[in-house]
This record gives C-alpha cells, structure tokens and sequence, in this order.
C-alpha cells in the first residue's frame, strides 16, 4: 500500500529530524523531569479537590436534595467555602499552565501506544487536560462576568467537573508510585530517568536558565499574586489590594455591589407600582396580602449577614426585616413547613429560591425592607428582599412579591 509507505515515511521523518518540533528530543529540559511534574501535579490535585467539594456544597445549595438539607448556619459558611473555591480557581491558573508546560512532550511522544494500560493512560489525559482546562477557563470567564459561549455556565462547570475529578482520580492511581518517587527523591534519580526517555534525561546544571526551585518560585509567585490581587473581593480589609478583581464590595448603590439592577430585571414598573404586593399563599390556613408600607412598618427584626455571590464577591450588612418564620406563624402553616420565594423578576433563573426547613424557621431569615439603615433600594431589591444566614447570593431573591408555603 504506497499511502500507508508514504505515511510511515512521514511519521520516520518528522520524529527524527532534530529541527523538527515532533522529534522526540526537541523539549529536552532540566526542567521537564519527574520530580517537578509530580509536584505540580500534586499541588495541583490539592488545588482541584478544593474548589470540587466547595463547589459541590455551591450546587447542593442551588439545588437542593430533601435527604441532604444544607444548614442555615454558620451563617458565614457559605461566604467562606465559596470564597476558598473562587481563590483556588484562581490560584490554580498558574499552576496548571507551569504543569501542562512541563508535561507536555509526552502528549506527541512516540510510540503512540506502548501497551494496553499505557493506551487507558493515554486516553485518559483527553478528559484530565481538557477538563482541567476548561473548569479553570471558565471559572475565571465567570467570575469576570464574560460569556463567551453559548452553554449555561452552571451545568457545564458542574458536569465537567464530575469527569475532570474521575479523570483526575484515574491519573492519581496510575501515576501515585511514580509520584511517590519522585517526591521522595531529592536530587539524582537514575532509576527514573532511565524508565522515562522523554522527560527528566537532561542533568541539572548542564541547562543554563531556569532552575528547578525558579520555575517553583514563580509558579508559586504567581499563584499568591493573583489571589491577593481578587481575594479582597471577599476578604474586606484587603480589598484595596484587589486590583484583578472585577467587583469592589463597597461600590455600588448604597455602597455595596449589585450584579443586576432592576432596569435589567425589568421590575422598575412593578417594583414601584402602586399595585404591589407581598402575598403569603400555599399551604396555609389565612392567605396574607402586604403593600409596600404595610412591610415596612412591620419589619421589626435585625440581622447582620452576609451576601456572598457564587463568583467569590461578597459584604456584609445590617438587614432590617419581617422574619420568615413569624409570616409562617401569622398564615397558619404547618410547623415542619418549607417555603418558596418568587420575584417580580420574570424569567430568569434568579427569580425564585427555596428555604428548606432549617433556613425558613431560623430566627435571621427575613424578608428585608432595610438595608443599614435605609429603605432598600430598588437595585438591592425594593421593596422587599429574602436574606437568610449561610446561603449564596442567588438564592436571595431580590424584588420579592410572593411566599408560597409547602
Ligand atoms: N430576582 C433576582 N434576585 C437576585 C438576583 C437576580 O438576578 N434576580 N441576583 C442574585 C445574585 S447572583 C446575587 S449575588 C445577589 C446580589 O445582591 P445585591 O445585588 O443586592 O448585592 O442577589 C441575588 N438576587
Ligand atoms: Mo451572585
């Protein structure tokens, strides 16, 4: 078959000629060993793990299971798991760029399948790589608030995040003793080097430039960087330093931030109408109707909690409001009652949110028609807003006009 001789060919030339980019000594460096590649690979599980299980407890908030009710407190948990997912994206950038640098001959190394195992080894860097890549791209697209794709954004970081953690754990088992090894090590290891033609056969020293311990140092350099160049999105006294960070939490009406303004919630109307009102329905004995001054001149409860939005931004303030749990009380519910909250807001994800048990009974979950001090204001979700201890900022539905009890 003179196609197949032609190709063969081809494949002999490209990977022997030494100007060539696939000729399999063309990385060489004292850089791309082992010892390095497990310890960005380790550092980089750590990273992953992280932002897995905090961002797993995100979507258990947003999407609640009725065996496994999130808690209502502490009522700063939510801020600080999220916070910890959204720095380590961040902080995992570096790294993951330094660790697919030093790993990547081995993508186009030859031959192309040297066993059975090594073929499932292979097979399983697609999802490990393109996974890893995309959670952390698409991560800080979101925090930055661009959209450069057609997807929802939620459901595609979730469910790549399941196939980038199996990918990730199936790594770990087939490299855990090399790993090992190579952790261990400190200095010459001929055993490893001589197992691994494509990484690690250049002896330090021989290789001006960059060392080991340099690459390390800005990797990690970096890494501690960019966090303190956003985490003060979250951590307030350091939010003068948040240079990267797309959101100040004292800026915006009265003084704090706001992702979607009633004009773009499209409740101007609504919201100030003379028409509006709080309805309390479901399953309650005594259906409740409020105006908008009716809800003011009851709220009487205060509470200082925490809006933490998913994208890692977050402040605190003093809410005034009507608790959840006396309107249940008032209408007649069931004691084990759960409720739902509706916005004025339509169409949109956002416009409603669920209190599991714990959340519509705890005594800081309110209906809120103050905040520090003031009237609301309609970006901040007049006339009346849901704000309850340990939950994300999506879930306090803002322009509320209805609570139905279940
Ligand atoms: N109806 C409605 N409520 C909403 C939203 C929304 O888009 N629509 N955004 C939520 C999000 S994502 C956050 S972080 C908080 C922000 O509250 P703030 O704008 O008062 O700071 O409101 C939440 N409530
Ligand atoms: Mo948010």
């Amino acid at each position: 078959m003179p196609a197949r001789e032609a190709l063969v060919e081809r494949v002999h030339e490209l990977t022997t000629d030494p100007d060539l980019p696939l000729h399999q000594h063309a990385y060489r460096s004292a850089l791309r060993d082992e010892r390095l590649a497990a310890f960005l690979g380790a550092s980089l599980g750590v990273l992953f793990s992280v932002c897995f299980l905090t961002g797993l407890y995100s979507h258990l908030h947003q999407h609640p299971l009725s065996w496994l009710p999130v808690p209502s407190r502490p009522a700063g948990l939510y801020r600080i798991t999220q916070g910890i997912h959204v720095a380590a994206g961040i902080a995992s950038m570096p790294v993951l760029l330094a660790k697919l640098w030093v790993v990547w001959p081995r993508f186009v190394s030859l031959p192309a399948v040297k066993s059975a195992t090594h073929l499932v080894e292979r097979i399983g860097l697609f999802p490990l790589v393109a996974g890893g890549i995309f959670m952390v791209f698409s991560g800080i697209a979101n925090v930055a608030q661009w959209y450069p794709w057609r997807f929802g954004f939620p459901a595609a970081h979730y469910w790549v995040a399941w196939v980038t953690i199996g990918a990730l754990i199936a790594h770990l088992g087939a490299k855990w003793a090399i790993a090992r090894q190579a952790l261990r090590r400190p200095s010459r290891r001929p055993a490893l080097a001589a197992a691994d033609p494509v990484l690690g056969t250049v002896a330090e020293g021989s290789h001006p430039g960059l060392t080991r311990r340099g690459l390390l140092a800005t990797v990690f350099g970096a890494a501690g960087a960019l966090t303190i160049a956003t985490v003060g999105q979250t951590v307030t006294p350091l939010r003068r330093l948040a240079l990267l960070a797309p959101r100040d939490p004292a800026v915006g009406p009265q003084g704090r931030p706001v992702n979607r303004s009633a004009a773009n919630a499209g409740v101007l109307h609504t919201a100030t109408s003379a028409n509006y009102r709080f309805v309390v329905e479901g399953k309650v004995r005594r259906p409740l109707s409020f105006t908008a001054d009716e809800l003011a001149s009851m709220s009487a409860h205060h509470a200082t909690l925490p809006i933490s939005c998913v994208e890692g931004w977050s402040y605190s303030a003093l809410w005034r409001g009507v608790r959840v749990r006396d309107l249940l009380v008032m209408a007649g519910a069931r004691p084990g009652a759960t409720a739902r909250v509706e916005s004025l807001e339509q169409g949109s994800p956002y416009s409603t949110s669920a209190l599991n048990h714990a959340q519509a009974h705890d005594a800081d979950t309110l209906l809120a028609t103050h905040l520090n001090g003031e009237r609301i204001g309609l970006d901040h979700g007049y006339p009346l807003r849901l704000i309850g201890p340990g939950r994300p900022g999506v879930n306090q539905t803002k322009w509320v006009t209805r609570l139905v009890v279940e």
